[in-house]
């Protein structure tokens, strides 16, 4: 029976309501409620991090974009003007991290992307939910693209 991982500390839910009960139905669930974007049918996923600040343990939820067995972590937050908070959790604790893509987290390592890498990820990121292009006309900022790979 493999163990599954956990971050230690203190757990800190997210300050969005509707983004915190879909983590919490995604995961009490094991994968199988909540398990997409609203009704859109687009597949989402939860990643944990450890909080840049905090130190505590956070959870978002987020599109599923997988390919070869990495993910794509696209922090767009719709669009708007500055970096969603969790951007700084995994640049500042990049191998405290897990992934849930159905029943069970686990233990991943993540990488901002750049050039080219982020191109063919970018490209992948909007075949699955075509609103990243928009979201990404509405702002200055260049979108981050981070890759999580199995640790
Ligand atoms: N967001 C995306 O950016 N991309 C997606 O593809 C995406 C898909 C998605 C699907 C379903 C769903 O329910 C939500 C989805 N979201 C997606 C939203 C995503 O889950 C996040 O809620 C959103 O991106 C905003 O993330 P955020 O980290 O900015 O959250 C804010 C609202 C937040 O929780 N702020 C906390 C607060 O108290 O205000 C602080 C959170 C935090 O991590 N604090 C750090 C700490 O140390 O604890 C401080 C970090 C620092 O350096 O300031």
């Amino acid at each position: 029976m493999t163990e599954i991982p956990t971050l230690a500390g203190e757990y800190e839910p997210s300050a969005l309501e509707w983004v915190r009960e879909q983590i919490e139905r995604y995961e009490a669930s094991g994968g199988t409620e909540a398990a997409t974007l609203r009704d859109t049918g687009i597949p989402v996923v939860v990643v944990t991090m450890r909080g840049a600040q905090s130190g505590k343990v956070r959870k978002i939820a987020l599109m599923r974009v997988e390919h070869g067995g990495e993910y794509a972590f696209v922090a767009s937050y719709g669009g708007a003007p500055k970096h969603p908070v969790w951007y700084h959790n995994l640049v500042a604790h990049p191998d405290e991290v897990l992934l849930q893509d159905g029943p069970e987290p686990f233990r991943v390592r993540v990488r901002e992307v750049h050039g080219d890498e982020r191109a063919e990820w970018w490209q992948r990121a909007v075949a699955v939910f075509s609103n990243y292009g928009e979201y990404q006309q509405r702002t200055e900022r260049t979108i981050p693209v981070l890759v999580a790979s199995p640790a």
